[in-house]
């Protein structure tokens, strides 16, 4: 992989007087140059690009106009002004691909309505769909960018205010299937190397009104509905699903990590489905990223990551863009040592505040996100490859060689084996934990 795509521009250029962004090293003073991220350096046993494979939201970073629940737009893009949606969608896409060229980012990640306004007629969302994918075809042949996931909005339009597959009105359930079969036709046609379902709306506001049982049984059938379909239609991609506990309902059901991994068993989904981690959804769990990156990992089912980061004061989606490389060190720690994502890559789904106004401060974020993940990377490989950091968890569990111990880990002990051991060997000795010895170990590769 890598070898940086072609600079692609339109008709006109968007993001005049920035070229493609290079590399420097840590000593540039350049603000548009990699310090970190070094597409074609090798890591390991891949290359960063490799590794990571970024992705730019197509969502965030070409429609965010800067709107929060308290204000207006801040934000004119000059691609956003055209009258016609077709020509909006056009101007859109060709900023879109100008800026991920120019930016040297392989992929991108899209929800169908991002690419073009939904029209009044699921006939002529369809036809729309159609015309902008050709010619998102087209930008990806000229310019090598691919696409790492397709997903459906099911969740802005105020028919999916009770929900989408989860609707107790089956003529949304409907309409919300109609939406994720042009979905996957669009991501299908754009060579799209997974698909991603995000809750949106599966949740509920209250329980007195929702019957949670029938429910989530609707949301498994309609998840198998669009497997058995997307197959059928040649899709070999991975199918992933994105965990978040609230916002915009006050529950979703696809909480965490290790509540999905359960909903996926119960409904016989795991064949098909792994798991997109969000970096703020997890805290919005009271999780860490790195302990979501490690269930889903320890199941082998880590598919892919959105990058961002949330706030410690604040207790919603911030989605701002990643900058905690010690934090990023833990998490990439856990990717190396359990081999990485399985299909999937990094995507930034992260926006910036609404007080940066200017096209370039889209640059700063995304160079920003990429050097974190970068700097993060060369350490936690550093403290794998240089430091006892493994040798020393392992040293925790060193007592589980004894034999009485490997009996009881492969089932060949009973309570009173244990109970004869145990008043055989007395009271245990206290066992430091070393977590302060652990912590300091990041920063000494940092
Ligand atoms: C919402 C969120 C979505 C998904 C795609 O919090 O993360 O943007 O990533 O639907
Ligand atoms: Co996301």
């Amino acid at each position: 992989m890598s070898t940086r795509a072609q600079v692609v521009l339109g008709e006109r250029e968007f993001f005049p007087g920035i070229g493609p962004i290079p590399y420097e090293g840590r000593e540039s003073d350049q603000p548009l140059a990699f310090r970190w991220y070094e597409a074609d350096r090798v890591v390991g046993e891949k290359t960063m690009a490799e590794h990571f494979k970024f992705a730019v939201a197509y969502w965030h970073s070409f429609g965010g106009t800067g709107t929060d629940p308290f204000g207006a737009p801040t934000r004119q893009y000059p691609w956003l002004v055209a009258r016609e949606p077709q020509l909006r969608a056009r101007d859109k896409m060709e900023a879109a691909f100008e800026f991920i060229t120019k930016m040297g980012i392989p992929y991108y990640c899209f929800h169908d309505f991002d690419l073009i306004e939904e029209g009044p007629t699921l006939a002529e969302s369809a036809r729309r769909l159609d015309r902008i994918t050709d010619y998102a075809q087209q930008k990806q042949a000229a310019s090598g960018v691919k696409l790492l996931w397709g997903t459906a909005n099911l969740f802005s339009h105020p028919r999916y205010m009770n929900g989408a597959a989860t609707n107790p009105d089956f003529a949304v359930v409907a309409h919300a299937a109609a939406q994720v079969r042009r979905a996957l036709d669009a991501t299908i046609k754009l060579g799209g190397e997974n698909y991603v379902f995000w809750g949106g709306r599966e949740g509920y506001l209250s329980l007195l009104n929702t019957d949670m049982k029938t429910e989530l049984d609707h949301l498994a059938r309609f998840l198998h509905l669009a497997v058995d379909y997307a197959r059928r239609q040649g899709f070999e991609g991975q199918f992933f699903i994105e965990p978040k506990p609230a916002e915009p309902s006050k529950h979703q059901y696809d909480f965490d990590a290790a509540t999905v991994i359960g909903f996926l068993r119960e409904y016989d989904l795991l064949d098909h489905f792994k798991l997109n981690i969000e970096v703020n959804h997890a805290t919005l769990a009271q999780h860490t990223f790195q302990h979501e990156v490690r269930v889903a990992a320890d199941a082998g089912l880590l598919g892919s990551l959105d990058a961002n980061r949330g706030d410690y004061q604040n207790g919603w989606d911030t989605d701002q863009f990643p900058n905690n490389v010690y934090e990023l060190v833990e998490a990439l720690l856990i990717l190396l040592e359990t081999g990485g994502l399985r299909g999937g890559g990094i995507n930034f789904d992260a926006k910036l505040r609404r007080n940066s106004t200017d096209p370039v401060d889209l640059f700063y974020a995304h160079i920003g996100g990429m050097d974190a993940f970068a700097r993060a990377l060369l350490v936690a490989q550093d403290i794998l490859e240089h430091s006892d950091y493994l040798a020393l968890r392992r040293e925790r569990y060193a007592s589980f060689q004894s034999e009485a111990a490997r009996a009881f880990a492969t089932g060949q002990s009973t309570l009173e084996d244990l109970s004869a051991w145990a008043q055989a060997n007395g009271e245990p000795e206290p066992r430091s934990g070393r977590q302060e010895r652990f912590e300091n170990i990041i920063n000494r590769y940092l």
